[in-house]
């Protein structure tokens, strides 16, 4: 074994812990990999289109699974409709067996369509909101077919200028279609409440942060769960302590995980701010989030860098981020709190975050018959190349 993974076991030994305990809860990770950002993206400025980019779900399916076959933990694929629609449910079920994956969150799209301009399940027009519903019905319909257990459902629903309509009516518009939606959910299925402070809406958004969320899905039922995006907050808001917050009142229902310096800007999960990271995974070890059925999704466009690399590295961090969360010394981390012991308490969170666990982590991948180095191998594979000559014609999949 490597001096790193031997250095890490002797240090867990020497205080009377396990490796073993960590290499296990690492095995058993389970991220799960978007597909729209697999497909071209970009900005309100410019969409740089990428050679090789997936023309099709199906295609979408594959790349997901080139990141599971080298990382071992991502055999999961969210689903955004209509841009993931096909004629042949089954057959896009059946191609995500045979590729080792299974159908993740099922995400309806209610920002797109031109007479969601005033927004969809919150419009004046209930016209409007009755096409909404439809809309999340039919994929509750999609997601049974394809074996989904959640509509993850983000809500673009918002105002520009103060006056332009009534928050409160809004509000009772947002929880009666809500409840259709909640009563529509096939049995076992969860629906996700995702949360974002603003944009596209400039003014007011009508699910703009976690306490709105929360008081939806407690209005609703336990089935009911909320969805923490990493960069739908305000700058400086404690996210590991929402994190806490709402798996205490058991409606922590999962993440989108990306990162921001500044807004929604989508970016690789730990790139800007890895120790937030450690931070939330911390938290989440903390409330014990691995063991209750808390969904673990990406959600990035990767506009300018190498998309699949960009995933394979994404899920990379996660995997870090996990390990060293893992690595905390709780026995001297109880002590020290018990004892006020502020400093020390902070130098053992920050001791297992300096921890070099990346030797730990080949292990486990390599334990899980996947790479020890999947972006060396990513890179010496040459899918990258073989996808752009595959995919030379016909129209690559995007936003639109
Ligand atoms: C909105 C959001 C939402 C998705 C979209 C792709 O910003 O985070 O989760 O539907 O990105
Ligand atoms: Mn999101």
């Amino acid at each position: 074994m490597s001096l790193g993974h031997d250095l890490v076991a002797q240090k867990l030994a020497d205080r009377g812990d396990d490796l073993g305990r960590v290499e296990a809860a690492l095995r058993a990770q389970e991220v799960e990999t978007p597909s729209w950002a697999y497909g071209n993206s970009g900005t309100r400025f410019a969409v740089f289109a990428q050679p090789g980019a997936p023309r099709n779900p199906f295609e979408k399916l594959e790349d997901a699974a080139e990141v599971n076959r080298l990382t071992g933990i991502a055999s999961s694929v969210a689903l955004h409709i209509p841009w993931d629609k096909v004629e042949d449910v089954n057959a896009l079920r059946e191609r995500a067996g045979e590729l080792g994956l299974r159908i993740g969150a099922i995400n309806p799209n209610l920002f797109q369509a031109p007479e969601y301009k005033l927004g969809s399940l919150c419009n004046p027009d209930p016209g409007v909101r009755r096409h909404a519903v439809e809309h999340v019905r039919d994929c509750i319909a999609i997601a049974a077919r394809l074996g989904s257990g959640a509509i993850s459902l983000w809500l673009a629903d918002g105002t520009n200028y103060p006056g332009q309509d009534s928050l409160s009516a809004r509000r009772r518009r947002l929880v009666d279609a809500l409840h259709e939606v909640y009563h529509a959910l096939e049995d076992g299925m969860e629906l996700l409440v995702e949360y974002k402070l603003y944009e596209p809406a400039f003014y007011a958004t009508d699910l703009a942060d976690w306490g709105s969320a929360l008081l939806a899905c407690q209005e609703l039922g336990d089935r009911a769960k909320v969805l923490v995006d990493l960069g739908h907050h305000a700058q400086g808001v404690n996210i590991e302590q929402i994190v806490s917050l709402l798996h205490g009142a058991g409606a922590l229902g999962g993440f989108h995980f990306n990162d921001r310096k500044y807004g929604d800007d989508d970016l690789i999960v730990g790139s800007i701010d890895p120790f937030q990271l450690f931070r939330i995974f911390f938290e989440l070890v903390e409330v014990g989030a691995f063991e209750s059925g808390v969904r673990f999704t990406i959600d990035q466009s990767h506009n300018i860098e190498p998309k699949l690399e960009a995933m394979i590295q994404t899920v990379l961090n996660l995997q870090e981020a996990y390990a060293k969360a893992l690595l905390v010394d709780r026995v001297a981390l109880d002590r020290a709190q018990a004892e006020g012991d502020i400093l020390a308490a902070n130098r053992i969170l920050v001791d297992a975050y300096n921890t070099d666990v990346r030797p730990l982590c080949a292990k486990v991948r390599e334990g899980l018959g996947a790479s020890r180095d999947p972006i060396a191998s990513f890179r010496a594979d040459g899918y990258a190349e073989r996808a752009a000559q595959a995919r030379l014609h016909g129209t690559a999949a995007g936003w639109t």
